[in-house]
């Protein structure tokens, strides 16, 4: 899509506003109730929100990266955890664009662009997480389908979406042995286990996902056998910059909120916001936050230019950011005093939502792994 100055800014407007009605007043309830939004995720489709790397002939508005990680910011500002799958949907839907046949493309991405139907990314496995070609689900050629067979954890949506997009091997050990595939949700031998009881991300489910015997049509072959791993790994360059991008307008929000609450807040005779240790901790927030921005900015250019140090600066952004903006949040806590630790203020709930982002989409252990083989390995 070709954007000019103006249409950004009209879009992200409109998700600003979007944030604002259709998260921000139900984040609390959506969190203490694990509800799950799937009106409200319609209602992101409408907007465009279901196809941001989709191509425009089957709904979707193939925008930058550069833009989708200021949407991601302002829809975080509404419900991190729900911005949070809008980031997963939108990763499994790019995978399918790119690389399922025509046909499997023409009868799913209207839909999934549209999230009147969603998607699951499925990696991880019970003893394959930060080693992720260690991955043991099976799939096996049989005439003109595959069967599949194995278990995955911590799937996100699991049970309430309908496109599986499942990283299975095909071939020996390693990653050049796995293949992905797209598994319907109503497909015989899927089933789902018990809603993880979680710390944070109530508001999208989460839940293991156990495929046994589960027949696709071969046609649901992504790409070709043996590039499973790459496309998962390719998938998760934007991914991680999005999940950093909810981290920062968490974060964003948090740090708004302690502001305000140091300039009301009057103790020893005065506002807090007159107390210079306070003022240089809303510095430091501050410039974290800025920081985030800019490096964010950078990885997500980099990825739209295809540049050959993108891996690494996607790496380092989800690192960074990540982390800062945890500290950042908790920071905003702190400075509430007892009142950051209640629920009705939603400090202490972005708090919980952002310390998963440090462990998943690659912990920030894994990033550190990219970045020093990119610099050593050079
Ligand atoms: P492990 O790999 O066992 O790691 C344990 C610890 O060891 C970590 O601190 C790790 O950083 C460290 N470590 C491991 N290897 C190294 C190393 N080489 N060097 C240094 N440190 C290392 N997965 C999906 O596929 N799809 C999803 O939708 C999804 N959603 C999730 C939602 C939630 C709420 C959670 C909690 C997880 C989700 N995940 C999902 C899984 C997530 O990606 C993994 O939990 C993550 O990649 C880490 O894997 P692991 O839990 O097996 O930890
Ligand atoms: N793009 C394209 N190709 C890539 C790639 C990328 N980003 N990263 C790796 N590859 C290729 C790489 O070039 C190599 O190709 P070849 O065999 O042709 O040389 C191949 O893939 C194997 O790469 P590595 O040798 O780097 O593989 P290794 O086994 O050492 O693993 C590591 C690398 C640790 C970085 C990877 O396993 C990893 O990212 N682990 C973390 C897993 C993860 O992020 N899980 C998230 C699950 S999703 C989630 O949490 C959600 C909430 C949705």
């Amino acid at each position: 899509m070709n954007l000019d100055d103006d249409d950004v800014e009209a879009m992200v407007g409109a998700v600003r506003a979007f944030a604002g009605s259709e998260l921000a007043p139900f984040a609390q309830e959506r969190d203490e109730q694990k509800i799950f939004p799937v009106e409200a995720l319609a209602r992101a489709g409408g907007l465009g929100l279901g196809g941001l790397y989709v191509g425009e002939e089957h709904g979707g508005i193939g925008l930058p990266r550069r833009v989708a990680v200021r949407i991601f910011e302002e829809l975080a500002r509404g419900d991190v955890a729900v911005a949070a799958y809008i980031s997963i949907h939108n990763m499994a839907a790019a995978m399918i664009d790119a690389y399922a046949t025509e046909e499997v493309r023409a009868a799913w991405l209207p839909e999934l662009t549209a999230m009147t139907r969603l998607a699951s990314y499925c990696l991880t496995e019970p003893d394959a997480g930060s080693d992720a070609a260690a991955v043991r689900t099976s799939a096996r050629r049989e005439g003109d389908e595959y069967v599949l067979d194995g278990v995955k954890q911590f799937i996100s949506g699991a049970g309430s979406t309908h496109a599986y997009v499942v990283m299975a091997r095909t071939g020996g050990p390693g990653p050049r042995g796995m293949s992905a595939f797209l598994v319907p949700g109503e497909s015989e031998g899927l089933s789902f286990g018990a809603n993880e009881r979680k710390m944070g991300w109530n508001a999208q489910p989460t839940r293991q996902v156990v495929l046994d015997g589960v027949r696709v049509p071969a046609s649901h072959l992504l790409g070709e056998e043996g590039q499973g791993f790459a496309i998962a790994m390719r998938g998760l360059d934007g991914g991680r910059l999005n999940i950093a991008a909810c981290s920062l307008g968490g974060a964003s929000w948090a740090v708004e909120r302690a502001v305000a609450h140091l300039r009301e807040r009057v103790a020893f005779g005065r506002p807090l916001s007159e107390q210079q240790a306070l003022q240089f901790r809303v510095a430091d927030m501050e410039t974290a936050l800025e920081a985030s921005r800019c490096l964010l900015e950078r990885a997500a250019g980099a990825l739209d230019a295809g540049s050959s140090d993108a891996l690494k600066l996607c790496a380092m952004a989800k690192r960074f950011v990540t982390d800062e903006c945890f500290d950042a949040a908790n920071a905003a806590l702190q400075l509430h005093g007892g009142y950051g630790y209640l629920a009705e203020y939603g400090v202490e709930r972005v708090v919980r939502d952002l310390r998963v982002h440090q462990i998943l989409e690659g912990t920030n252990e894994v990033m550190r792994v990219i970045i020093s083989r990119a610099v050593l390995e050079r």
